[in-house]
């Protein structure tokens, strides 16, 4: 089967890509279809945002398509950033200035406090108008500093206990088999396996 990956983001790609390499799908982008329009996210959160984007996409390429609604929790925060991610700190801003404005936010939390989830809902759509969204999450802690290159957004600051790393310091081989979207993303593969036997 076909799956359009519904997402304008190219980090998002190219783990979708590498975490269902060598599945029985057909992967398409926006890029490939010359689809270029943008949805407003003006839902109240991740599932809501996911699903608005899957249908829109869906019905404008007459594909499967998966769209990617994510971001990070901070519990000191009351979970902000959360599904204003990719807008903290405000238009035309950029992965440091949005980390350092997490740091800012943090300066007087110790380590101890300062526990963070990635959250990942995937909804997967059909033309038909069937829809269904599943969710992936990967616990961490803000770290005092940024640390590593790889990955994208807030990775450099987000570190992993059980790795003793940040998501940017891991490989990004690594990162594919524990991220939240790569947990999203099984979920999402058991959708997709009904679906093909139905
Ligand atoms: P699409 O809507 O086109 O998929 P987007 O970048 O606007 O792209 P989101 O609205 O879901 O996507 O925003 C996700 C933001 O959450 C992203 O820009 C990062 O700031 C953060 N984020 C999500 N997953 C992440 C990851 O694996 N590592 C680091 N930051 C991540």
């Amino acid at each position: 089967p076909t799956l359009l990956i519904a997402t304008t983001n190219q980090n998002k790609l190219r783990e979708y890509s590498a975490i269902f390499a060598g599945l029985p799908l057909e992967l398409r982008t926006l890029q490939d279809l010359g689809i270029t329009d943008d949805v407003e996210e003006t839902g109240a959160t991740f599932a809501d945002n996911a699903r608005l984007k899957a249908e829109y996409y869906t019905a404008r390429s007459g594909l499967p398509a998966l769209a990617d609604d994510s971001g990070l929790e901070v519990h000191a925060l009351d979970g902000e950033p959360g599904v204003r991610s990719a807008r903290y700190a405000g238009p035309g801003k950029t992965d440091a200035d949005r980390n350092a404005l997490l740091l800012e936010k943090l300066a007087n939390v110790p380590f101890h406090a300062r526990l963070a989830r990635f959250v990942c809902v995937i909804a997967l759509a059909l033309p038909d108008g069937t829809i269904e969204d599943v969710e992936g999450t990967l616990p961490g802690v803000i770290d005092m500093a940024p640390r590593g290159s790889h990955g994208f957004g807030y990775d450099p600051l987000f570190y992993l206990l059980d790795e003793n790393a940040t998501l940017a310091e891991l490989p990004p081989e690594r990162k594919n088999q524990i991220s939240h979207r790569a947990n999203a993303a099984r979920a999402a593969r058991e959708v997709l396996e009904r679906w093909v036997a139905e």
